[in-house]
């Protein structure tokens, strides 16, 4: 088991795009497992590889109530979009705030599996509002980009106060 960083806004590595992946070898089933295990131990119910900065097409999903079905998709896509919901979002790189985000209420997606294998699903509910969000880190984009500039530059200052009190408390250390 292995726990990576995660990467909290505003970092520019969040900004960077991530690459599609060419074949499903033992590295990226090693990524996706200790991607799995970064969002468990961080409480999430998902995970893209933009935020462990690793510029790869790669993103963990569970929603199971008790932590135990988790789904591995690479290079997701969504192939069509129906309607608008408005959902509550939080993210693991913008800790501690939570907002409302419009989205696509339902989605029809692709994606390839951990044996390599294209499978194709829809969603709605949670699970659309979630591939929607993890699939914009692997584009560079954050949920909060949807909010008024006032608020993310409220947002901004905070986040970075808090880094610096954080980077400071290391040093006493
Ligand atoms: O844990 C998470 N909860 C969440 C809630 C509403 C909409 C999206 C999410 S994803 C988030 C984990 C995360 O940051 N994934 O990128
Ligand atoms: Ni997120």
């Amino acid at each position: 088991m292995a726990l990576l960083n995660v990467l909290h806004f505003p970092n520019p590595r969040l900004r960077l795009k991530a690459k599609p992946v060419g074949t499903v070898d033992d590295t990226i089933n090693t990524l996706a497992k200790d991607m799995l295990d970064t969002m468990y131990a961080e409480g999430g119910i998902g995970l893209a590889a933009t935020q462990v900065d690793v510029q790869k097409r790669v993103i963990v999903i569970d929603l199971s109530e008790h932590r135990d079905d988790p789904m591995c998709l690479i290079n997701p896509e969504i192939i069509e979009l129906e309607g608008t919901e408005q959902m509550q979002e939080g993210c693991l790189s913008v800790p501690g705030y939570y907002d409302l985000v419009e989205r696509a209420e339902k989605i029809r997606f692709r994606y390839l599996d951990l044996e390599g294998q294209a499978v194709e699903a829809n969603a709605e509910g949670l699970l659309a509002v979630c591939i929607q969000h993890e699939i914009d880190h692997l584009d560079g984009k954050l949920f909060i980009d949807y909010l008024s500039p006032l608020k993310q530059q409220r947002l901004r200052k905070k986040l970075e106060k808090q880094e610096r009190l954080e980077r400071q408390q290391v040093q006493v250390l």
